[in-house]
């Protein structure tokens, strides 16, 4: 097999092609906020979450876990955790089913503007797992770690991104 990879920024014609994605956690300290709305559907989420961490060899001590009301609050609680320095990367978990509220678009909305704007402030990597559905049964799937396993996707996802900037 071969590709491109990325030596020093410029592209490198190799004939092996590298691994493409670097999933090894240990030694990262990040921090994973869930909302408890909807906590049937978010504590799936979590549930994949934690197992990718371990799967990846993260640290139990690396991941802290804190919980919010609701995804309208997990962009502040992103910003303030991200600005602590402490954390190479914020992994928001919530869920927003269409059909369940009139309000949808507002809390949806603005969590997916409020984590965006987290990172961008602070330059810390702010995952948004936060599933946005119309119905329950497709909240269902998509957070059952057994099936799409979003939950485990988002970690996947903060592990990628802290390494990446990590190598800055
Ligand atoms: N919060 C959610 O995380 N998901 C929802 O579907 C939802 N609905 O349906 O309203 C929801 N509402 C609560 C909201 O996030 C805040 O906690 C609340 O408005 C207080 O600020």
């Amino acid at each position: 097999m071969s590709g491109y990879e990325l030596v020093d920024g410029q592209p490198r014609l190799v004939t092996q092609a590298a691994p493409r994605r670097s999933h090894d956690a240990a030694g990262l300290e990040v921090v994973l906020i869930a909302a408890r709305f909807n906590d049937l559907v978010v504590d799936g989420l979590l549930q994949g979450a934690l197992a990718a961490w371990e799967r990846h060899g993260g640290d139990a001590a690396g991941l802290k876990v804190v919980r919010v009301p609701g995804a309208f609050e997990l962009p502040v609680a992103a910003k303030r955790f991200a600005q602590t320095g402490r954390y190479e990367a914020v992994v928001a978990l919530g869920c927003v089913i269409r059909g369940d509220t009139p309000h949808f678009d507002y809390v949806a909305g603005e969590a997916a503007r409020g984590l965006s704007a987290a990172a961008l402030d602070t330059g810390v990597p702010v995952i948004f797992g936060v599933l946005t559905t119309e119905t329950l049964a497709q909240a269902q799937e998509r957070s059952d770690p057994q099936r799409m396993d979003k939950g485990g996707e988002a970690v996947e996802t903060a592990i990628e991104m802290a390494l990446l900037l990590r190598g800055l």
